[in-house]
Protein backbone atom coordinates (compact mmCIF):
# COMPACT_ATOMS: atom_id res chain seq x y z
CA UNK A 1 0.00 0.00 0.00
CA UNK A 2 1.48 3.85 -0.88
CA UNK A 3 1.88 5.79 1.99
CA UNK A 4 0.44 8.79 0.22
CA UNK A 5 -2.76 6.86 0.50
CA UNK A 6 -2.49 6.04 4.77
CA UNK A 7 -2.64 9.16 5.87
CA UNK A 8 -0.31 8.08 8.64
CA UNK A 9 1.02 11.18 10.76
CA UNK A 10 4.53 9.58 11.05
CA UNK A 11 4.70 8.25 7.78
CA UNK A 12 3.60 11.06 5.70
CA UNK A 13 5.79 12.80 8.07
CA UNK A 14 9.00 10.91 6.92
CA UNK A 15 7.32 11.50 3.48
CA UNK A 16 7.74 15.30 4.14
CA UNK A 17 11.40 15.09 5.70
CA UNK A 18 12.31 13.14 2.71
CA UNK A 19 11.20 15.82 0.46
CA UNK A 20 12.71 18.66 2.55
CA UNK A 21 16.15 16.76 2.34
CA UNK A 22 15.91 16.57 -1.53
CA UNK A 23 15.16 20.23 -1.73
CA UNK A 24 18.17 21.50 0.30
CA UNK A 25 20.29 19.03 -1.85
CA UNK A 26 18.97 21.04 -4.31
CA UNK A 27 20.32 23.77 -3.75
CA UNK A 28 23.65 23.82 -1.43
CA UNK A 29 23.59 26.87 1.31
CA UNK A 30 20.42 26.32 1.62
CA UNK A 31 19.79 24.74 4.73
CA UNK A 32 22.28 27.34 5.77
CA UNK A 33 20.60 30.71 4.78
CA UNK A 34 16.91 30.05 5.20
CA UNK A 35 15.73 31.35 9.07
CA UNK A 36 13.95 28.53 11.26
CA UNK A 37 10.49 30.04 10.52
CA UNK A 38 10.95 29.52 7.21
CA UNK A 39 12.14 25.66 7.43
CA UNK A 40 8.89 25.11 8.95
CA UNK A 41 6.84 26.63 6.91
CA UNK A 42 8.41 25.06 3.84
CA UNK A 43 7.73 21.89 5.57
CA UNK A 44 4.47 23.08 5.98
CA UNK A 45 3.68 23.25 2.38
CA UNK A 46 5.11 20.50 1.42
CA UNK A 47 1.73 18.92 3.68
CA UNK A 48 -0.43 21.51 1.74
CA UNK A 49 0.97 20.38 -1.57
CA UNK A 50 0.79 16.43 -1.21
CA UNK A 51 -3.13 17.39 0.06
CA UNK A 52 -4.00 19.35 -2.91
CA UNK A 53 -1.96 16.67 -5.36
CA UNK A 54 -3.68 13.80 -3.11
CA UNK A 55 -7.15 15.81 -4.21
CA UNK A 56 -5.97 16.11 -7.82
CA UNK A 57 -5.02 12.73 -8.73
CA UNK A 58 -8.49 11.27 -6.62
CA UNK A 59 -10.46 13.50 -8.97
CA UNK A 60 -8.37 13.63 -11.93
CA UNK A 61 -8.59 17.20 -12.41
CA UNK A 62 -5.19 18.55 -12.56
CA UNK A 63 -6.49 22.10 -12.43
CA UNK A 64 -6.55 22.10 -8.81
CA UNK A 65 -2.62 21.44 -8.06
CA UNK A 66 -2.04 23.72 -11.07
CA UNK A 67 -4.12 26.58 -8.93
CA UNK A 68 -2.52 25.75 -5.40
CA UNK A 69 1.61 26.12 -7.32
CA UNK A 70 -0.10 29.72 -8.87
CA UNK A 71 -1.38 30.79 -5.35
CA UNK A 72 1.51 29.45 -3.77
CA UNK A 73 3.55 31.56 -5.82
CA UNK A 74 1.87 34.55 -5.56
CA UNK A 75 1.49 34.17 -2.19
CA UNK A 76 5.42 34.11 -1.62
CA UNK A 77 6.27 36.61 -3.55
CA UNK A 78 4.08 38.86 -0.99
CA UNK A 79 5.99 36.83 1.83
CA UNK A 80 9.91 36.18 0.56
CA UNK A 81 10.40 40.05 -0.17
CA UNK A 82 14.26 39.60 0.95
CA UNK A 83 15.25 37.25 -2.08
CA UNK A 84 15.53 37.99 -5.60
CA UNK A 85 12.43 36.96 -8.06
CA UNK A 86 15.00 34.69 -9.34
CA UNK A 87 15.92 33.02 -6.37
CA UNK A 88 12.43 32.70 -5.48
CA UNK A 89 11.23 31.15 -8.76
CA UNK A 90 14.22 28.74 -8.56
CA UNK A 91 13.33 27.40 -5.44
CA UNK A 92 9.59 27.08 -5.66
CA UNK A 93 10.37 25.07 -8.90
CA UNK A 94 13.02 22.96 -6.90
CA UNK A 95 10.34 22.48 -4.40
CA UNK A 96 8.18 20.63 -6.91
CA UNK A 97 10.98 18.96 -8.25
CA UNK A 98 11.81 17.04 -4.75
CA UNK A 99 8.02 16.28 -4.52
CA UNK A 100 8.30 14.57 -8.33
CA UNK A 101 11.13 12.75 -7.19
CA UNK A 102 10.15 11.41 -3.58
CA UNK A 103 6.85 10.45 -4.49
CA UNK A 104 7.97 8.06 -7.76
CA UNK A 105 8.62 4.85 -5.44
CA UNK A 106 5.37 6.57 -3.41
CA UNK A 107 2.87 5.99 -6.24
CA UNK A 108 1.07 3.10 -7.87
CA UNK A 109 2.85 4.00 -11.65
CA UNK A 110 -0.90 5.35 -12.76
CA UNK A 111 -1.05 7.96 -9.86
CA UNK A 112 2.14 8.64 -10.73
CA UNK A 113 1.99 9.31 -14.39
CA UNK A 114 -1.10 11.67 -13.37
CA UNK A 115 1.11 13.19 -10.55
CA UNK A 116 3.92 13.73 -12.83
CA UNK A 117 1.88 15.52 -15.31
CA UNK A 118 0.26 17.75 -12.18
CA UNK A 119 3.76 19.03 -11.29
CA UNK A 120 4.94 19.30 -14.74
CA UNK A 121 2.23 22.43 -15.58
CA UNK A 122 2.78 23.45 -12.02
CA UNK A 123 6.00 24.13 -13.03
CA UNK A 124 5.10 25.45 -16.10
CA UNK A 125 2.94 27.81 -14.41
CA UNK A 126 5.70 29.18 -11.92
CA UNK A 127 7.89 29.69 -15.53
CA UNK A 128 4.91 31.53 -16.98
CA UNK A 129 4.53 33.60 -14.27
CA UNK A 130 8.30 34.53 -13.77
CA UNK A 131 8.59 35.25 -17.52
CA UNK A 132 5.53 37.42 -17.47
CA UNK A 133 7.02 39.48 -14.53
CA UNK A 134 4.27 38.19 -12.02
CA UNK A 135 1.50 40.86 -11.06
CA UNK A 136 -1.44 40.45 -8.99
CA UNK A 137 -4.07 40.49 -11.73
CA UNK A 138 -6.41 42.89 -11.61
CA UNK A 139 -9.85 41.03 -11.12
CA UNK A 140 -7.90 39.57 -7.66
CA UNK A 141 -6.78 43.31 -7.18
CA UNK A 142 -10.23 44.55 -7.47
CA UNK A 143 -11.91 41.33 -5.17
CA UNK A 144 -14.71 43.20 -3.64
CA UNK A 145 -14.33 46.82 -4.87
CA UNK A 146 -16.18 46.52 -7.87
CA UNK A 147 -19.59 47.19 -8.31
CA UNK A 148 -22.60 49.77 -7.57
CA UNK A 149 -21.96 49.27 -3.58
CA UNK A 150 -18.37 49.50 -3.77
CA UNK A 151 -18.27 52.72 -1.59
CA UNK A 152 -20.66 51.20 1.15
CA UNK A 153 -18.01 48.17 1.38
CA UNK A 154 -14.83 50.09 1.67
CA UNK A 155 -16.20 52.27 3.97
CA UNK A 156 -16.96 49.26 6.48
CA UNK A 157 -13.52 47.76 5.73
CA UNK A 158 -12.44 51.13 7.41
CA UNK A 159 -14.64 51.02 10.00
CA UNK A 160 -13.76 47.19 11.12
CA UNK A 161 -9.65 48.20 10.11
CA UNK A 162 -9.98 50.33 12.75
CA UNK A 163 -11.05 48.18 15.18
CA UNK A 164 -14.67 50.15 15.63
CA UNK A 165 -16.53 47.09 17.16
CA UNK A 166 -19.68 49.43 18.06
CA UNK A 167 -19.68 51.14 14.43
CA UNK A 168 -19.50 47.90 12.26
CA UNK A 169 -21.97 46.41 14.60
CA UNK A 170 -25.03 48.74 13.32
CA UNK A 171 -23.37 49.04 10.24
CA UNK A 172 -25.69 46.48 8.28
CA UNK A 173 -28.86 47.40 10.65
CA UNK A 174 -28.18 50.83 9.25
CA UNK A 175 -28.10 50.10 5.57
CA UNK A 176 -30.97 47.94 6.04
CA UNK A 177 -33.21 50.98 8.14
CA UNK A 178 -31.62 53.09 5.31
CA UNK A 179 -33.95 51.48 2.11
CA UNK A 180 -31.40 48.19 1.01
CA UNK A 181 -32.74 45.17 0.57
CA UNK A 182 -30.98 41.91 2.43
CA UNK A 183 -30.09 39.85 -0.22
CA UNK A 184 -27.90 42.93 -1.61
CA UNK A 185 -26.59 43.40 2.19
CA UNK A 186 -25.39 39.99 1.72
CA UNK A 187 -23.71 39.68 -1.77
CA UNK A 188 -23.02 42.97 -2.44
CA UNK A 189 -21.84 44.17 0.88
CA UNK A 190 -20.56 41.45 3.38
CA UNK A 191 -19.13 38.82 0.64
CA UNK A 192 -17.44 41.71 -1.22
CA UNK A 193 -16.09 42.96 2.02
CA UNK A 194 -14.77 39.00 3.09
CA UNK A 195 -13.21 38.70 -0.01
CA UNK A 196 -11.53 42.09 -0.04
CA UNK A 197 -10.20 40.88 3.55
CA UNK A 198 -8.96 38.02 1.97
CA UNK A 199 -6.82 40.11 -0.46
CA UNK A 200 -5.69 41.95 1.89
CA UNK A 201 -4.34 39.11 3.87
CA UNK A 202 -2.72 37.35 1.13
CA UNK A 203 -0.81 40.87 0.33
CA UNK A 204 0.20 40.87 3.80
CA UNK A 205 -1.73 44.64 4.08
CA UNK A 206 -3.70 42.46 7.31
CA UNK A 207 -2.12 40.38 9.53
CA UNK A 208 -3.98 36.98 10.47
CA UNK A 209 -5.60 38.32 13.38
CA UNK A 210 -7.10 41.10 12.18
CA UNK A 211 -8.44 38.58 9.44
CA UNK A 212 -9.74 36.40 11.52
CA UNK A 213 -11.14 39.74 13.65
CA UNK A 214 -12.55 41.22 10.94
CA UNK A 215 -14.54 37.79 10.50
CA UNK A 216 -15.70 37.13 13.48
CA UNK A 217 -17.49 40.91 14.07
CA UNK A 218 -19.19 40.35 10.57
CA UNK A 219 -20.33 37.90 11.60
CA UNK A 220 -21.94 38.97 14.80
CA UNK A 221 -22.73 42.18 13.07
CA UNK A 222 -24.98 40.36 10.74
CA UNK A 223 -26.95 38.84 13.88
CA UNK A 224 -28.36 42.43 14.01
CA UNK A 225 -30.61 41.80 10.42
CA UNK A 226 -32.20 38.43 12.00
CA UNK A 227 -35.13 40.05 13.36
CA UNK A 228 -36.21 41.04 9.83
CA UNK A 229 -34.33 37.49 8.62
CA UNK A 230 -36.89 35.32 10.78
CA UNK A 231 -40.23 37.44 10.08
CA UNK A 232 -40.70 36.09 6.72
CA UNK A 233 -43.85 33.51 6.81
CA UNK A 234 -42.65 30.08 6.20
CA UNK A 235 -43.55 27.88 3.05
CA UNK A 236 -43.74 25.13 4.35
CA UNK A 237 -40.03 23.83 2.74
CA UNK A 238 -36.94 23.11 4.71
CA UNK A 239 -33.43 23.34 3.06
CA UNK A 240 -30.27 22.05 5.14
CA UNK A 241 -26.86 23.88 4.79
CA UNK A 242 -23.05 22.10 5.59
CA UNK A 243 -19.62 22.26 5.01
CA UNK A 244 -18.10 19.30 4.20
CA UNK A 245 -15.53 17.74 6.39
CA UNK A 246 -13.23 19.84 8.49
CA UNK A 247 -13.97 22.85 6.19
CA UNK A 248 -13.82 26.52 8.47
CA UNK A 249 -15.03 27.98 5.81
CA UNK A 250 -18.93 28.67 7.02
CA UNK A 251 -19.33 31.79 6.78
CA UNK A 252 -20.79 31.24 3.15
CA UNK A 253 -22.90 28.56 4.07
CA UNK A 254 -24.41 30.41 6.49
CA UNK A 255 -24.93 33.22 4.92
CA UNK A 256 -26.77 30.85 2.42
CA UNK A 257 -28.67 29.44 5.03
CA UNK A 258 -30.21 33.38 6.28
CA UNK A 259 -31.39 34.26 2.56
CA UNK A 260 -33.45 30.31 2.42
CA UNK A 261 -34.61 31.82 5.85
CA UNK A 262 -35.19 35.30 4.42
CA UNK A 263 -37.18 33.78 1.71
CA UNK A 264 -39.30 31.91 3.82
CA UNK A 265 -37.53 28.47 3.92
CA UNK A 266 -37.46 26.42 7.31
CA UNK A 267 -33.56 26.85 6.89
CA UNK A 268 -31.36 24.20 9.36
CA UNK A 269 -27.52 25.26 9.27
CA UNK A 270 -25.40 22.40 10.41
CA UNK A 271 -22.01 24.37 9.92
CA UNK A 272 -18.77 21.91 9.22
CA UNK A 273 -17.94 18.37 10.60
CA UNK A 274 -21.05 16.57 10.43
CA UNK A 275 -20.51 12.83 10.37
CA UNK A 276 -22.55 11.49 7.27
CA UNK A 277 -24.82 9.28 9.55
CA UNK A 278 -25.98 12.09 11.59
CA UNK A 279 -26.13 14.49 8.03
CA UNK A 280 -28.63 11.67 6.58
CA UNK A 281 -30.28 11.59 9.87
CA UNK A 282 -31.60 15.05 9.80
CA UNK A 283 -32.49 14.94 6.17
CA UNK A 284 -34.85 12.45 6.95
CA UNK A 285 -36.18 13.77 10.38
CA UNK A 286 -36.21 17.02 9.19
CA UNK A 287 -38.29 15.70 5.61
CA UNK A 288 -35.61 18.46 3.71
CA UNK A 289 -36.29 19.17 0.20
CA UNK A 290 -33.29 20.60 -0.39
CA UNK A 291 -29.49 20.14 0.88
CA UNK A 292 -26.83 22.74 0.09
CA UNK A 293 -23.29 21.76 0.63
CA UNK A 294 -20.22 24.02 0.52
CA UNK A 295 -16.53 23.45 -0.28
CA UNK A 296 -13.76 26.00 -0.15
CA UNK A 297 -10.82 24.02 0.04
CA UNK A 298 -10.44 21.56 -2.74
CA UNK A 299 -9.33 18.32 -0.27
CA UNK A 300 -12.68 18.32 0.59
CA UNK A 301 -14.16 17.98 -2.69
CA UNK A 302 -13.51 13.95 -3.13
CA UNK A 303 -15.83 13.64 0.72
CA UNK A 304 -18.47 16.01 -0.94
CA UNK A 305 -18.75 13.63 -3.87
CA UNK A 306 -18.83 10.33 -1.22
CA UNK A 307 -21.56 12.16 0.47
CA UNK A 308 -23.79 13.11 -2.43
CA UNK A 309 -23.63 9.15 -3.55
CA UNK A 310 -24.70 8.42 -0.15
CA UNK A 311 -27.54 10.68 -0.01
CA UNK A 312 -28.56 9.68 -3.06
CA UNK A 313 -29.07 6.09 -1.56
CA UNK A 314 -30.33 6.85 1.20
CA UNK A 315 -32.79 9.84 0.36
CA UNK A 316 -33.42 9.64 -3.72
CA UNK A 317 -36.28 12.52 -3.85
CA UNK A 318 -33.49 15.04 -1.93
CA UNK A 319 -32.55 17.89 -4.45
CA UNK A 320 -28.77 17.94 -3.88
CA UNK A 321 -26.39 21.34 -4.38
CA UNK A 322 -23.04 22.42 -4.29
CA UNK A 323 -21.38 25.31 -4.33
CA UNK A 324 -18.17 27.47 -2.64
CA UNK A 325 -15.07 28.38 -4.28
CA UNK A 326 -13.19 25.03 -4.62
CA UNK A 327 -15.84 24.45 -7.46
CA UNK A 328 -14.16 27.32 -9.46
CA UNK A 329 -11.71 25.07 -10.78
CA UNK A 330 -13.85 22.37 -11.60
CA UNK A 331 -17.07 23.66 -12.45
CA UNK A 332 -18.71 21.03 -14.27
CA UNK A 333 -17.75 18.64 -11.86
CA UNK A 334 -20.70 18.45 -10.32
CA UNK A 335 -22.72 16.92 -13.35
CA UNK A 336 -20.38 14.13 -13.01
CA UNK A 337 -21.01 13.34 -9.35
CA UNK A 338 -24.87 13.61 -9.89
CA UNK A 339 -25.60 16.64 -8.04
CA UNK A 340 -28.93 18.95 -8.83
CA UNK A 341 -27.10 21.97 -9.25
CA UNK A 342 -24.25 24.39 -8.72
CA UNK A 343 -24.47 28.13 -8.61
CA UNK A 344 -21.43 30.68 -7.36
CA UNK A 345 -23.87 32.35 -4.98
CA UNK A 346 -27.02 32.54 -2.90
CA UNK A 347 -28.89 34.20 -5.27
CA UNK A 348 -28.57 31.71 -8.25
CA UNK A 349 -29.29 28.50 -5.62
CA UNK A 350 -32.60 30.75 -4.50
CA UNK A 351 -33.87 31.14 -7.89
CA UNK A 352 -33.16 27.82 -8.90
CA UNK A 353 -35.00 26.46 -5.89
CA UNK A 354 -37.59 28.70 -6.27
CA UNK A 355 -38.47 27.47 -10.19
CA UNK A 356 -37.23 23.63 -9.18
CA UNK A 357 -38.36 23.09 -6.03
CA UNK A 358 -41.55 25.26 -4.89
CA UNK A 359 -42.92 25.66 -7.97
CA UNK A 360 -42.75 22.40 -9.03
CA UNK A 361 -44.97 21.31 -6.56
CA UNK A 362 -47.58 23.75 -6.47
C1 LIG B 1 -12.71 34.24 6.55
C2 LIG B 1 -11.72 33.30 5.92
C3 LIG B 1 -11.20 32.28 6.69
C4 LIG B 1 -11.73 31.98 8.09
C5 LIG B 1 -13.12 31.29 7.98
C6 LIG B 1 -14.01 31.61 9.17
C7 LIG B 1 -15.47 31.27 8.98
N1 LIG B 1 -16.15 31.27 10.09
O1 LIG B 1 -15.98 31.03 7.91
C8 LIG B 1 -10.59 31.06 8.66
C9 LIG B 1 -9.64 31.90 9.48
C10 LIG B 1 -11.03 29.86 9.48
C11 LIG B 1 -9.83 30.64 7.39
C12 LIG B 1 -8.92 29.63 7.36
C13 LIG B 1 -8.16 29.30 6.24
N2 LIG B 1 -8.17 29.95 5.05
CO1 LIG B 1 -9.46 31.27 4.57
N3 LIG B 1 -10.45 32.73 3.97
C14 LIG B 1 -11.34 33.46 4.55
C15 LIG B 1 -11.84 34.57 3.57
C16 LIG B 1 -11.08 35.84 3.89
C17 LIG B 1 -13.31 34.85 3.54
C18 LIG B 1 -14.23 33.62 3.38
C19 LIG B 1 -15.65 34.11 3.38
O2 LIG B 1 -16.28 34.19 4.42
N4 LIG B 1 -16.15 34.56 2.22
C20 LIG B 1 -17.46 35.18 2.11
C21 LIG B 1 -18.50 34.17 1.66
C22 LIG B 1 -19.86 34.83 1.63
O3 LIG B 1 -18.17 33.78 0.36
P1 LIG B 1 -18.05 32.25 -0.09
O4 LIG B 1 -17.51 31.44 1.03
O5 LIG B 1 -17.34 32.23 -1.38
O6 LIG B 1 -19.57 31.80 -0.28
C23 LIG B 1 -20.40 32.28 -1.34
C24 LIG B 1 -20.23 31.51 -2.65
O7 LIG B 1 -19.01 30.84 -2.80
C25 LIG B 1 -21.38 30.56 -2.67
N5 LIG B 1 -21.32 29.28 -1.98
C26 LIG B 1 -20.60 28.84 -0.94
N6 LIG B 1 -20.98 27.63 -0.56
C27 LIG B 1 -21.99 27.26 -1.37
C28 LIG B 1 -22.76 26.10 -1.42
C29 LIG B 1 -23.79 26.01 -2.38
C30 LIG B 1 -24.63 24.79 -2.42
C31 LIG B 1 -23.99 27.07 -3.33
C32 LIG B 1 -25.00 26.95 -4.38
C33 LIG B 1 -23.21 28.23 -3.27
C34 LIG B 1 -22.22 28.31 -2.29
O8 LIG B 1 -22.38 31.32 -2.03
C35 LIG B 1 -21.82 32.02 -0.92
C36 LIG B 1 -22.67 33.22 -0.68
O9 LIG B 1 -22.98 33.87 -1.88
C37 LIG B 1 -11.40 33.93 2.20
C38 LIG B 1 -11.28 34.91 1.05
C39 LIG B 1 -12.24 34.54 -0.07
N7 LIG B 1 -11.96 34.98 -1.26
O10 LIG B 1 -13.26 33.89 0.12
C40 LIG B 1 -10.14 33.17 2.62
C41 LIG B 1 -9.67 31.98 1.78
C42 LIG B 1 -10.84 31.16 1.30
N8 LIG B 1 -8.87 31.21 2.75
C43 LIG B 1 -7.81 30.71 2.26
C44 LIG B 1 -6.86 29.94 2.98
C45 LIG B 1 -5.59 29.57 2.25
C46 LIG B 1 -7.10 29.53 4.30
C47 LIG B 1 -6.19 28.66 5.16
C48 LIG B 1 -5.50 27.48 4.48
C49 LIG B 1 -5.18 29.63 5.77
C50 LIG B 1 -4.20 29.09 6.71
N9 LIG B 1 -2.97 29.04 6.28
O11 LIG B 1 -4.57 28.79 7.83
C51 LIG B 1 -7.17 28.18 6.26
C52 LIG B 1 -7.86 26.83 5.89
C53 LIG B 1 -8.95 26.42 6.84
C54 LIG B 1 -9.63 25.09 6.54
N10 LIG B 1 -9.06 23.98 6.97
O12 LIG B 1 -10.68 25.05 5.94
C55 LIG B 1 -7.67 31.03 0.77
C56 LIG B 1 -8.02 29.83 -0.10
C57 LIG B 1 -7.09 29.73 -1.28
C58 LIG B 1 -7.34 28.51 -2.11
N11 LIG B 1 -6.37 27.68 -2.25
O13 LIG B 1 -8.36 28.32 -2.65
C59 LIG B 1 -8.63 32.28 0.63
C60 LIG B 1 -9.26 32.43 -0.75
C61 LIG B 1 -7.79 33.54 0.98
C62 LIG B 1 -6.89 33.97 -0.16
N12 LIG B 1 -7.09 35.14 -0.70
O14 LIG B 1 -6.01 33.30 -0.56
N13 LIG B 1 -10.19 31.43 6.33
Amino acid sequence: MSLFYIDEADELNELVQRMSKKQYEQSPGLYDDLPERAKKFMKRDFFYGISYLKSAIDLKEEQIFVSYVRWTYEYLTYLMIYVTSEQMTKQCIDFYVAMSVCLKDELPSEDYEFAEICIQKGIQEIERLYKEGFQRSEAAENQGSEGKYNQIAAEYIAIILRKDSKEAMQYFLKLYQGGMNIQDIYLEVVQKVMYKIGELWFEKKISVAQEHYCTALTQTAISQLYSTIFSTPPNGHTMIGCCIGGELHELGMRMITDLFTYAGWNSVFLGAGVPEEALIHTVKEEKADLIALSVTMPQHLILCKNIIKELRSKAPDLKIAVGGKAFEDVPDIWREWNADIYTTDARGLIQWAQTNILEKQI
